[in-house]
């Protein structure tokens, strides 16, 4: 701004109030910013060096007969400069104000920030596939503790006390007497004890083994179905377990049963697909390692043994019973070549599997 200074002649007449006035209205038009109107402030207004205040204390070199008229001039001027830092200050403030809000206004034209979206684990998307499809076949879905007595875990399935099931090598046994359950079967036996036939459940969860390489797991997934009422076959079996295979694969997903041995069940058997890699033919497929067949699943007829301990009539009732792993099915569906990579909780995996 201007710095040019008030005369420091006493202004005695009107006409150099009116100067005065002149310099100030010019000096206020050059103020621009804050500092620059406490600069001015001072200059005129201002307690110890202010213009005013220093023409005020020259009132006695003024001649008597003009004090009035001086002392009225300058009173005048005082009020005007007064005003108008007033009026300037507050144009600053709006001005401030103005770039304040401007500065802390929300750009709403801005793209938005994008939420970090989580998904579900390849095994729950398999598990809620297979849920999906026996929930259509009429059965619903039943659960029990991971932790479960020798009664439920195996002797109600007919294990027979010196199985190698039973081995601390195969089991983990808890220090409370427990165990952690090795299949989900103790579920279907808490089924079956609680509940009269018709009956028809699959039974989702985790379940364990004291086994770790590169194609075991300590822990996996597991879903067992069970299906007891009158007249149930091997016929029954069949149908309801290639439907199954034919919704979760494809339709025209070949299956096979090979006889095989549980403990539980009688007869039973082993459920082979035809190799969704190279749809059976087996050429040039590491997958099933050039036999056209994958195993997915073990089944039979429930044991008249276990359905008897359970309390149903097995001259009456019969059924049949399956097992597959969810681990093994999401391993197939999405190609990922070692179990362990399910656990680890790489998110990579896991931003690949997207469902
Ligand atoms: C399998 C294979 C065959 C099975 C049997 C039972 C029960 F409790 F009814 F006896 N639950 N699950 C079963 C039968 C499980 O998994 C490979």
């Amino acid at each position: 701004m201007s710095s040019e200074a008030p005369s420091s002649a006493t202004p005695s007449s009107a006409a150099q109030l009116a100067e005065l006035e002149g310099q100030f209205r010019d000096q206020a038009t050059a103020v621009s910013d804050r500092a620059g109107w406490e600069e001015l402030r001072l200059r005129w207004v201002g307690r110890k060096q202010g213009l005013l205040r220093s023409l005020m204390g020259r009132m006695k070199e003024v001649p008597p007969p003009e004090r009035r008229d001086y002392g009225q001039g300058v009173n005048r001027l005082k009020k005007l400069v007064e005003g108008e830092l007033e009026a300037l200050d507050q144009k600053l403030r709006d001005r401030e104000q103005g770039q304040e809000r401007a500065a802390a206004a929300v750009d709403v034209t801005l793209p938005g920030r994008r939420p970090a979206l989580g998904s579900l684990h390849p095994v729950t998307l398999i598990r809620r596939e297979i849920e999906g499809i026996f929930r259509e076949l009429g059965y619903t879905v039943a659960e029990g503790p991971e932790a479960e007595d020798d009664y439920h875990n195996f002797e109600a399935l007919n294990f027979p006390p010196d199985h190698p099931a039973r081995d601390t090598q195969d089991t983990f046994f808890l220090e409370n007497g427990l165990l952690l359950r090795t299949h989900t079967s103790p579920v279907q036996i808490r089924t079956m004890l609680a509940r009269k036939p018709p009956i028809r459940v699959i039974c989702p969860g985790r379940v364990y083994r004291n086994d770790n390489d590169l194609r075991h797991s300590p822990m996996f997934h597991q879903v067992e179905g069970l299906a007891v009422a009158e007249g149930i076959t091997v016929g029954d079996l069949k149908g309801t377990l290639q439907a199954f295979i034919q919704r979760l694969f494809s339709a025209d997903t070949g299956v096979r049963l090979r006889p095989s041995f549980f403990p539980f069940t009688e007869p039973s058997a082993e459920v082979d697909i035809t190799c969704p890699f190279c749809q059976g033919t087996g050429e040039d497929c590491k997958v099933c390692s050039n036999t056209g067949w994958m195993e997915i699943l073990g089944s039979g007829m429930v044991d008249p043994r276990v359905l008897e301990g359970c309390g149903i009539d097995p001259d009456r009732y019969s059924g049949f019973a399956f097992g597959l792993g969810i681990d093994r099915v999401a391993m197939i569906r999405y190609g990922i070549p070692n179990i362990r990579m399910l656990f680890d909780n790489d998110l990579r995996l896991l931003r690949q599997v997207r469902g």
